[in-house]
């Protein structure tokens, strides 16, 4: 048996050509890319990862965390990205849940980092591209040779957290199969070849950035120009020596704000993809109107990697996710008893495929409830096919917030507000944001007699959760909106806070 994912990877690529470039000229070939995660992968094992263990990883974008994941592949260790605006409340839960033998940081999260994880019993190191004592220093001094361990197709390479609309977060588990079919399939729709150079502003510890993005690359062995996060002036910079670019609608939405942005600038770019939320169809309408390139909007999930995509020959329609790709089987279905929607009507989606997950981590009675029996994964988004096979997606079954393209849950945020002395209760919704697409706001109802400020809410939160899931507005209401059945009516919350973001003019 071979290393199922890394052997493709390994066939698809030419040791002298361009991997990665960074902004301040320093270039990684294809060859020192081999090289290096072999070296990582040596420093992995003497470290003491073993085949299958986890091994979770919450570093600054940089080519050398991208080696990383690349090394955990060919050790057979399971690769587990870690948002780096993940506080160490949060940070506790998922190492607990996931009992890595080794956490990866930066040099600057170490001390508190340890403290959490010996009570792990997981061992911390650093990954620092320049600094003594880190990874990289045990990395340089191993071989640049490797023999990958023997994985399957079914075997796990990595796993995602994603939070849930009750309760806790799940980590997805993700095969070596789920990957490589489903990247190699995006290489080929997408067309993907050695000549393409994609601009990769994303951040690499989700699926968007580091499946999406750099598996596509490494299986057309074509380069990125890696930037530690979106900026619009630098990527409008890079538009005339790239092909290529990924983004969520954030990234599109800041672009067309600049009058740089023009047909002369991008005539050198032959493809530009959105995804992890939806582009509103006067951003895509906007966006071809100022270079004339019609953005290809695709659709997919943690769990379920890439599983729409509008075509590449054919028309791109704004406001639509595009066919099912090639392998993957979509449905729409009646929620509440699954049975299967005709075209036309609004319904749950569900897919399967190559590209479905695994399960969730140590999770058998979730993982069972949003399987069907056939084995299709129901999605949480509601979506309708029209008569052309395009699939629409017309809202979340699941109670989510999308800002960004970064997912929040309501329930996580309302379980923290709720535990602050003075709040009665709170329901966490998304109103329409001009730059985010949706802003995370807070509705509070204090305890009788109580009155609390914004600041009283918001400060507690800072150090519980992820930046971008703290609400952007708290507005303090006497009760929530309930229906007969008790249950908090967010829609009507929603609609009359609908204007909250809009710019004042
Ligand atoms: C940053 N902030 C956010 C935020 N990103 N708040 C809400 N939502 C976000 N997405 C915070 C910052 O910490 C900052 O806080 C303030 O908001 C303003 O920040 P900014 O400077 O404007 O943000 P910026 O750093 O430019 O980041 C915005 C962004 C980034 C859109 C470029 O969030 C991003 O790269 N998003 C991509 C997420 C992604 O990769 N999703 C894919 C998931 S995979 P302060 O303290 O300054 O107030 C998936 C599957 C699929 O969904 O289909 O792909
Ligand atoms: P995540 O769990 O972070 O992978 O986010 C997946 C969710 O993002 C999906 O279930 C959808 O709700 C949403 N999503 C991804 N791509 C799109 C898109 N093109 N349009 C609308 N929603 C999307």
């Amino acid at each position: 048996m071979n290393n199922h994912l890394f052997d493709a990877i390994r066939n698809s690529v030419l040791p002298e050509d361009v991997f990665i470039e960074i902004p301040s000229g320093q270039q990684f070939t294809y060859g020192q890319m081999l090289a290096l995660s072999a070296q990582l992968a040596n420093a992995l094992v003497t470290c003491g990862v073993e085949p299958g263990d986890r091994v979770a990883v919450q570093v600054e974008k940089s080519p050398e965390a991208l080696m990383l994941y690349l090394a955990c592949v060919r050790a057979g260790a399971v690769y587990l990205p870690l948002n780096t605006a993940y506080t160490l409340t949060e940070l506790d839960y998922f190492l607990g849940d996931a009992e890595p033998r080794l956490v990866i940081c930066d040099p600057a999260a170490k001390e508190k980092l340890q403290s959490i994880a010996a009570q792990r019993s997981a061992v911390v190191e650093t990954l620092d591209p320049s600094g003594e004592g880190s990874l990289m220093d045990l990395a340089r001094s191993q071989s640049e040779t490797f023999a990958d361990v023997a994985r399957g197709p079914d075997d796990l390479a990595a796993i995602l957290y994603t939070s849930g609309t009750t309760g806790r977060s799940k980590g997805a588990m993700l095969t070596h199969d789920n990957l490589l079919s489903n990247a190699t399939t995006l290489r080929d729709c997408w067309r993907f070849t050695r000549t393409d150079r994609l601009i990769h502003a994303l951040p690499i510890f989700h699926t968007h950035g580091l499946f999406v993005a750099s598996n596509v690359t490494l299986l057309a062995g074509s380069s990125m120009i890696f930037l530690p996060k979106f900026d619009a002036e630098q990527v409008l910079k890079l538009m005339p020596v790239a092909t290529c670019m990924m983004g969520v609608p954030t990234f599109y939405v800041r672009l067309i704000q600049s009058s740089s942005l023009t047909k002369e600038l991008t005539a050198g770019m032959r493809l530009f993809i959105s995804g992890s939320a939806p582009l509103l169809a006067e951003t895509h309408k906007q966006f071809e109107a100022m270079t004339g390139h019609r953005i290809l909007e695709r659709y997919g999930m943690t769990e379920t990697n890439m599983n729409t995509s509008n075509p590449y020959a054919g028309e791109r329609v704004a406001g639509t996710v595009g066919f099912p790709l090639p392998g993957v089987s979509l449905r729409i279905t009646n929620p509440a008893d699954g049975r299967k929607l005709a075209d036309g009507e609004t319904g749950m989606i569900e897919v399967s495929g190559p590209n479905v997950f695994k399960g969730y981590w140590r999770m058998p009675e979730k993982t069972a409830a949003e399987f069907r029996q056939d084995g299709f994964f129901i999605t949480g988004d509601l979506g309708m096919i029209d008569a052309r096979g395009y699939v629409h997606i017309v809202g979340r079954g699941k109670d989510l917030v999308i800002s960004g393209g970064y997912n929040i849950y309501p329930k996580e945020v309302e379980t923290e507000i709720d535990q602050l002395p003075g709040v009665f209760e709170s329901a966490v919704i998304g109103l329409p944001h001009p730059d985010f697409g949706e802003g995370v706001t807070a509705i509070v109802v204090c305890q009788p007699g109580a009155t609390m400020t914004e600041a009283e809410i918001l400060l507690p939160l800072q150090e519980r959760l992820a930046r971008y899931k703290q609400p952007k507005r708290v507005i303090f209401v006497p009760d929530l909106p309930r229906n007969t059945m008790g249950k908090v009516q967010k829609n009507l919350l929603r609609d009359t806070y609908a204007r909250l973001f809009e710019p004042v003019l």
